[in-house]
């Protein structure tokens, strides 16, 4: 059996009932087969693959707090350092009651190679719990939060392992995060980053994901002589990638004519009023059947469909395999070209495969939505030397990052003669400058 198939048998039978990190897993390592095949021996006999696919610590914790009616709560905490051959761990924390342990492991994979993507010295993490802050008040929002850091603070640092945010994780979380973590270890250091303007964060952090969603979109359309300006984008979710996702698409010139949440989804034949929508999500924190009675032009469907409308270009940005064979058969027969991932693993792998096949230019996540943990690393650089740079300069730095990672992987599949095969060239690429630092460090 190949080394591939090998490992990823083994991976399959040592996490039991983890189908998403399989997921992940298999998507990456299919993907590597050339690469590998080329350097079987050397890998095989270092365990290359086998200690990529094993976290190099997991930490599982409870999450006691209490709510407002007094009665004590009780959740599951995770954080799992994934791989640090490049940089201390960094990604975000999820969270949202469907997180458990494969959930966070897939996202802590995937974040390796993102990471690696970006050029700059991170690791791959990622962490967070089954609490739903949907519903909750700030109070039991801070006491969870609290509750959380009085933990993972024993294994966070600035130089070890950043969290920042994710589903569910937002300028609020991250700053009763930051006071706990603070308050238990006297160190002002930049050990989250999304942090709040007025105590160490970046600007352009907020917008970062989304924006740097566009600009590899851009870039990624410009290489196959296309342009933005002028397109129908559909977009799903309307969280924080959501949101600067449709903005930056509307002010390069396109419109975007959907967004969606658990609940439902909104069809605007005008294009997303993008004030709105902040204000709905960001201020109100309501759904979006608010947004669609205060705008005339906005339709809200309950369920999911956004995949339904007529479109060129789709942005998936809410949550992993919200995208299926189905949707993708929808958006090839209704024209879509091109399909970028703002969140993580939002495509299955049957429909990756068929949008791939019927000529759509797909962009997976690792490399698309790379620009959030990018600009993180930015953060991370601002706290060190103890300065911050204004929002030209950082996001001029995003959007370089983004362009150049779009050449990575673009070059990567020629080189390996699958051009134009972004999800190969993504995991190429993000996975030979892991694989080098991991060889170069010995057997750890
Ligand atoms: P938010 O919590 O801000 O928004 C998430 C959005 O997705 C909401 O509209 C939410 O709807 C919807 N959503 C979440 N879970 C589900 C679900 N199970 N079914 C349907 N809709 C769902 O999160 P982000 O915008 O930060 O994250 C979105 C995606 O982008 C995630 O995959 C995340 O991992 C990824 N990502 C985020 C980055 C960041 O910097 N924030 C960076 C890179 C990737 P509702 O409010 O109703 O739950
Ligand atoms: O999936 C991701 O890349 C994030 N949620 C952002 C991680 C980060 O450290 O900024």
């Amino acid at each position: 059996m190949s080394y591939v198939d090998e490992v990823f048998e083994l991976v399959v039978a040592k996490n039991p009932a983890q189908p998403e990190f399989h997921q992940a897993v298999k998507e990456v390592l299919e993907s590597l087969r050339v690469v590998i095949e080329a350097n079987e021996e050397a890998y095989r006999k270092d365990a290359l693959l086998e200690r990529l696919c094993t976290p190099e610590r997991q930490i599982l914790f409870r999450v006691p707090w209490v709510d407002d009616k007094g009665q004590v709560q009780v959740n599951n905490g995770f954080r799992v350092q994934f791989n640090s051959a490049i940089g201390p761990y960094k990604g975000g924390l999820r969270l949202h009651p469907s997180v458990n342990l494969g959930i966070i492991k897939f996202l802590g994979f995937e974040q390796i190679f993102k990471n690696s993507l970006t050029g700059l010295p991170i690791g791959g993490g990622k962490g967070g719990s089954d609490f739903d802050p949907k519903g909750k008040s700030d109070r039991e929002v801070m006491a969870f939060c609290q509750s959380f850091i009085n933990e993972l603070y024993r294994h966070i640092g600035a130089d070890t392992d950043v969290p920042a945010g994710d589903i569910g994780t937002g300028a609020r979380e991250i700053g009763y995060m930051y006071g706990q973590y603070k308050r238990l270890t006297g160190l002002y250091e930049g050990v989250l980053t999304g942090k709040g303007l007025t105590y160490g964060g970046s600007l352009a952090r907020t917008e970062a994901t989304g924006y740097g969603l566009l600009y590899l979109t851009e870039e990624m359309l410009k290489c196959n002589g296309k342009d933005i300006a002028g397109k129908t984008v559909v977009i799903s979710g309307s969280g924080n990638v959501a949101i600067y996702a449709a903005q930056k698409a509307q002010q390069l010139g396109a419109k975007v004519v959907t967004v969606s949440d658990s609940t439902g989804w909104v069809y605007d034949a005008e294009g997303i009023d993008i004030a709105l929508l902040k204000e709905v999500k960001e201020v109100k924190r309501a759904r979006l059947t608010e947004y669609a009675a205060a705008r005339p032009s906005a339709e809200y469907h309950d369920g999911k469909g956004v995949w339904t409308v007529k479109c060129d270009i789709a942005l998936p940005c809410a949550t992993q395999n919200e995208l299926n064979l189905e949707d993708a058969k929808a958006l090839v027969a209704n024209g879509c070209f091109a399909v970028a991932e703002g969140a993580n693993m939002p495509t299955t792998l049957d429909a990756t495969e068929y949008l791939q096949k019927n000529g759509v230019l797909f962009c997976p996540g690792k490399a698309a939505n790379a620009g959030g943990v990018a600009t993180s690393a930015l953060e991370m650089s601002q706290n060190s030397e103890r300065l911050s740079w204004t929002f030209e300069e950082v996001d001029s730095k995003l959007k370089g990052i983004m362009v150049n990672i779009f050449h990575n992987l673009d070059d990567a599949a020629k080189k390996y003669g699958m051009a134009g095969n972004y999800v190969a060239g993504a995991n190429i690429a993000g996975f030979l400058k892991v694989a080098e630092a991991m060889t170069a460090q010995g057997i750890v």
